[in-house]
C-alpha cells in the first residue's frame, strides 16, 4: 500500500475513494498532487477489486485550479521542457469510470479535472469556472476542447473570456454536471452512484466508457461503427451470457467481470 502526501485513497466494494487533501490552499494542484492522482488511477486501473472510483476535495473546494504560486516563476523552457502539467493525461487515461464528486470551487484546472471524469455529481454549493485570463493566461488542462464539447461555443466563450463564475444551478441548466444534490448529501448520493455502477461487470463499463469517449472524437459513422465493435465483442464475454440468462430467468446477475 502507497502512502501519499497530498491526497488520500480508500477502497472498498468495488469502490476507490480518492480525496485531493490540500484544503489550506483550496486544493490547488502543484506538481505533487498530479504525481500522486496519475499514480493511484494507475494502480486503480489495474487493480481487479475496484470498478469505478469518486474524487473528491477537501474542505470547501474540489480545487481551486492550478498552483499559482508554484507557476509564477516558471518560464516557457520550464514549462515546455518539463511538458508541465503533462502527466494529467494519464488521469484522463485511466479506463475505469470516475465520478467528481465537486464539493465546492472547481475553477481552473479544478474545472479541467472534473471535465476529465465520467460523470460529475455537484453540489448545490459548487461553483465552476476558467479564471485563467484574469491571470495572464487561458486553461491548460483541456479546458478549452472540454468545456466547449460540454457545453457549446457560446457558454465556453463566455466562461473563458469573461472568467466568471457559474454555480451548480447553471452548471446544470447548461449540461456541465450530471447532477447537482444537497451540499450535505453530495457523498451519499456519489457514492450511492458509484455503488449502483460497481455492481456492473467491468468490461462492460470500460467498453462504456470507452465508446462515450470516442464519440467527442469520431465522426458519427466511425462511432457507430466502433461502438458495434466494442459491443459485438462483449459476446465473448461469461458476463453477456450471465447478464442476459439472468434476465431471461427473472434473477439477479452474478457478474465475474470475466
Ligand atoms: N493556487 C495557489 N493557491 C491558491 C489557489 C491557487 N489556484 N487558490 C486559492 N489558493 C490559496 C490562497 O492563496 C489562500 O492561501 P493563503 O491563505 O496562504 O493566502 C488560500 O488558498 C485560500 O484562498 P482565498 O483566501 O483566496 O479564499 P477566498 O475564499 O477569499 O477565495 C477563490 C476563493 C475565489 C477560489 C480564490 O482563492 C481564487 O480566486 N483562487 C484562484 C482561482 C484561480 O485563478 N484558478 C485558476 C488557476 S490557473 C489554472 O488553473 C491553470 C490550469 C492549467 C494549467 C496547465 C499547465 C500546462
Amino acid at each position: 500500500m502507497n502512502t501519499y502526501d497530498t491526497i488520500t485513497f480508500e477502497h472498498n466494494d468495488r469502490i476507490a475513494l480518492v480525496t485531493i487533501n490540500r484544503p489550506e490552499s483550496l486544493n490547488a494542484l502543484n506538481q505533487e498532487v498530479m504525481s500522486e492522482v496519475a499514480h493511484v488511477f494507475g494502480e486503480i486501473d489495474r487493480n481487479k477489486d475496484i470498478a469505478v472510483s469518486v474524487l473528491t476535495g477537501e474542505g470547501r473546494a474540489f480545487a481551486a485550479g492550478a498552483d499559482i504560486k508554484e507557476m509564477q516563476p516558471q518560464s516557457f523552457s520550464d514549462m515546455y521542457v518539463d511538458d508541465f502539467f503533462g502527466l494529467w493525461d494519464r488521469f484522463a487515461a485511466c479506463r475505469k469510470p470516475v465520478i467528481a464528486a465537486v464539493n465546492g470551487f472547481a475553477l481552473g484546472g479544478g474545472c479541467e479535472l472534473a471535465m476529465m471524469c465520467d460523470m460529475i455529481i455537484a453540489s448545490e454549493k459548487a461553483k465552476f469556472g476558467q479564471p485563467e485570463i484574469k491571470l495572464g493566461v487561458t486553461p491548460g488542462m483541456g479546458g478549452s476542447i472540454r468545456l466547449t464539447k460540454a457545453v457549446g461555443k457560446a457558454k465556453a466563450m463566455d466562461m473563458v473570456l469573461t472568467g466568471r463564475m457559474i454555480d451548480a444551478a447553471e452548471a446544470d441548466r447548461i449540461g456541465l454536471v450530471s447532477r447537482v444534490v444537497e451540499h450535505d448529501k453530495l457523498m451519499d448520493e456519489a457514492m450511492a452512484a458509484a455503488k449502483e455502477i460497481a455492481g456492473f461487470s467491468i468490461p462492460s463499463l470500460m467498453a462504456a466508457k470507452e465508446m462515450v469517449g470516442r464519440a467527442l472524437e469520431l465522426p458519427t459513422t466511425e462511432g457507430v461503427k466502433f461502438e458495434r465493435r466494442l459491443f459485438q465483442g462483449l459476446f465473448g464475454t461469461a458476463d453477456q451470457k450471465e447478464g442476459m440468462s439472468a434476465f431471461v430467468e427473472k434473477r439477479a446477475p452474478d457478474f465475474k467481470d470475466k
